[in-house]
């Protein structure tokens, strides 16, 4: 061996890692492969733990519990990344608002509409409200293969802000539309709130052991273009160079889902080291800033019904993609039928052992 280069029985400990290794701008042989929305109702495993917990919420912050469904996926099926599971929604809850999740109707919240309902949030119960979460992540990372990185994640204050205001998912976001216009002052206090508070949670779950995380923008194409810069752009910024400033080496995810024209100075002004990209835009296409990777972007719906079709994308998106950083998924999360053996079979392919 010559002097002065790296032991190669010690490599860093994300070369072992082809997930971080794609988010810090390398390509890796074949790409890493893990998939939105991974763990959940799709899986029979899944089904039987949840029926053990009272309500979502209570499932979210059981440890033993979320930890055991953050692994179901990486067990089953190989994946090169587990996803934390919790929810978006706890952000909301650990700030005192009042959020359930009803069964087959989603998640209803004490909508949130003026300074007063506002200034009823409380940061004194956050850390508190949130630390399971952090137990689950120390749980997660003890237990998984050293190949295998973990992701945690939150909403992006724009997607919360909507379940904030409105009060439910599903809707057209009419009413947060009209805040952000006619109430820019109390919007933006809202975004703010939201932004602070997610720095403390993701800041929180890089300590717990966290070695990626991901933005959900999930309705990031919902806001009007002239708003898109302070309702995505700027708190997703702030988030990043927050956490950046403590903890330079932790990639960001952003999923600005069906930003459409915005992708590109998302990914050039936010500081995220990738950009989810969702089914409607054509990845192979996005043109990225040097060093930026992609991730996504095969539409649910092809992963619902397997087959030829599924078979042929897959193949084309991994062949597009050699040779740059690039991380396969989904363009949204996996839908609620899909048979699990599709998930397995997409593996397969994306690992190029089928
Ligand atoms: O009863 C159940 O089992 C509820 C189904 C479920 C699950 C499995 C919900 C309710 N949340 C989750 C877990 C979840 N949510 C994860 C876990 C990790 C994984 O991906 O495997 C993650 C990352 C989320 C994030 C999340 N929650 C998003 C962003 C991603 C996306 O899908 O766009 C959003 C929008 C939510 C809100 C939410 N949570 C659950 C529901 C029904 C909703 C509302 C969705 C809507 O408004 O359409």
């Amino acid at each position: 061996m010559r002097t002065g280069t790296p032991s190669p029985q010690k490599p860093a400990r994300n070369l072992m890692k082809p997930l971080l290794q794609n988010l810090q701008g390398h390509a890796t042989a074949r790409p890493p492969v893990w998939l939105m929305r991974q763990a959940g109702r799709y899986l029979p495993e899944y089904r039987a733990l949840r029926a053990k917990a009272k309500n979502f919420i209570a499932f979210c912050l059981d440890p033993e519990l979320a930890t055991e469904v953050t692994l179901q996926p990486v067990r089953r099926f190989g994946m090169d990344a587990a996803i934390l599971f919790a929810d978006i929604l706890l952000v909301p809850h650990a700030l005192g608002q009042s959020v359930a999740f009803v069964e087959n109707e989603g998640p209803k919240l004490d909508p949130i509409r003026n300074a007063a309902a506002l200034a009823q949030l409380s940061d004194a119960r956050f850390a508190e409200t949130l630390s399971p979460v952090m137990q689950t992540i120390k749980r997660v990372r003890a237990a998984l293969p050293d190949t295998v990185a973990l992701i945690g994640f939150a909403g992006a204050p724009w997607t919360v802000a909507t379940y904030m205001i409105e009060g439910e998912g599903g809707t057209d976001y009419e009413r947060t539309r009209a805040m952000a216009w006619s109430e820019p002052a109390l919007f933006s206090a809202v975004i703010d709130r939201i932004t602070a508070a997610t720095i403390s949670y993701l800041m929180a779950q890089i300590e717990a052991g966290a070695e990626a995380l991901q933005l959900f923008d999930s309705w990031a194409g919902a806001v009007p273009a002239p708003l898109f810069d302070t309702a995505v752009i700027e708190p997703t910024k702030r988030i990043v160079s927050a956490l950046k400033a403590k903890h330079p080496a932790i990639p960001i995810i952003g999923f600005p889902r069906a930003a459409g024209s915005h992708v590109a100075r998302y990914a050039a002004l936010t500081g995220v080291d990738a950009v989810g990209i969702d089914h409607m835009t054509d990845l192979t296409a996005a043109v990225m800033p040097d060093g930026i990777a992609v991730q996504g972007n095969l539409d649910p719906v092809l992963l619902l019904h397997g087959g030829a079709a599924m078979e042929r994308e897959v193949r084309g998106l991994v062949a597009a993609m050699a040779g740059k950083p690039f991380v396969f998924n989904l363009g949204h999360g996996v839908m609620q039928p899909t048979p699990p053996e599709h998930v397995a079979r997409l593996v397969a392919l994306v690992k190029g052992a089928a």
